[in-house]
């Protein structure tokens, strides 16, 4: 029998508060997992320093920001563009382009606490995994493997779930949330997008995450021009960090250099050309750096760590899809 019939949906996860509406034991446990927020943030952003990554600056509008397609996981109702000095500007979706090009000029390696901006449909507001702002911890690094990559996200996921247990034991007792939160052993299982499909159809992730409990790696996943893509093989060299409950937590890949191929895949994808215009000139003029690198949705990851059942619980002022408060 097929796996993919035992598995089953998740239940809809109610909406959280928003934070004047909390009552004093709510407003108990925010600042409690406000204090996981910080902790986590600080043991990130330290660790990325003492490798030699120079912390960069968000943007909120650009010309040229992700285009999310195509994308397995996407479901954008609305993008949001405005004019400003004469020239039609977008809020950031992700900043993979300033990233490529950063990393490939003043900045080899580099990361970005970066608010992404995507209109998730209002259908995913009790998914329990989405919300239509969110804060990337996005970084990138010349010269990188994936290899390097995911031995350093592994490195630092370990580290960081054995402070958090070190150093705030009572916020987690207070969250009921230490004695299942469990230091990952690493390297991690490492499973591939296409077998996945084949073996368990639609509905792999659900599979795949619920049956290990512990973070995963699904690597040769088709999507966005910028992920690099071995032509012959059809392969992708690049891979997401799936956590349980939560999903993925994290994507990246080597990234493409090359004009032709770039040129070829925004082609094929029938993404506006103009948008990528920039992008395209330096790979035309071989300033392009082959580099590697990803990002890390924070509210997923500190959602994880605490045991919430909905992300948004993580932000101050919760980003539900399809609920707008004043705040
Ligand atoms: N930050 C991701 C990456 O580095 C891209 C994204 O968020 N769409 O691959």
């Amino acid at each position: 029998m097929s796996k993919q019939t035992t598995v089953l949906k998740s239940p809809p996860v109610e909406a959280p508060k928003s934070l004047e509406q909390l009552s004093e034991s709510e407003i108990e446990r925010k600042a409690v997992i406000g204090r996981v927020t910080t902790h986590t943030l600080k043991y990130l952003t330290s660790k990325f320093v003492d490798r030699g990554f120079q912390w960069l600056l968000p943007v909120a509008l650009s010309q040229c920001t992700d285009p999310l397609w195509p994308d397995p996981g996407a479901s954008i109702e609305k993008r949001i563009e405005v004019d400003i000095y004469g020239k039609t500007v977008r809020t950031t979706a992700s900043m993979i382009i300033h990233k490529l090009i950063a990393s490939s000029t003043a900045y080899p390696k580099l990361f970005i606490l970066s608010p992404n901006i995507r209109i998730e449909k209002a259908e995913r507001a009790h998914t329990g995994k989405h919300v239509y702002e969110f804060t990337q911890l996005d970084f990138e690094a010349r010269e990188a493997t994936s290899k390097d990559i995911m031995n350093l996200v592994e490195d630092l996921l370990c580290g960081l779930v054995a402070s958090v247990k070190r150093d705030l034991k009572d916020e987690l007792i207070h969250l009921s949330r230490y004695d299942t939160l469990k230091v990952p052993k690493a390297p991690f299982k490492t499973y591939d997008k296409q077998e996945l499909e084949a073996e368990y159809g639609a509905d792999w992730e659900t599979s795949v995450v619920m049956e290990n409990g512990a973070p995963v790696w699904v690597t040769n996943i088709p999507r966005e021009f910028y992920d690099f893509e071995d032509f012959k093989t059809g392969k992708w060299d690049n891979y997401d960090l799936f956590l349980p409950q939560y999903g993925e937590v994290m994507s990246g890949a080597k990234r493409e250099w090359e004009y032709e191929k770039i040129l070829a895949k925004i082609e094929r994808d029938k993404i506006n050309k103009d948008n990528y215009s920039l992008v395209l000139k330096l790979a035309e003029q071989g300033k392009l750096k082959p580099c590697a690198g990803a990002g890390i949705g924070m509210e997923r990851i500190v959602g994880w760590l605490t045991g919430v059942k909905h992300i948004a619980e993580t932000q101050p002022f919760p980003r539900i899809p399809g609920i707008v408060h004043e705040l």
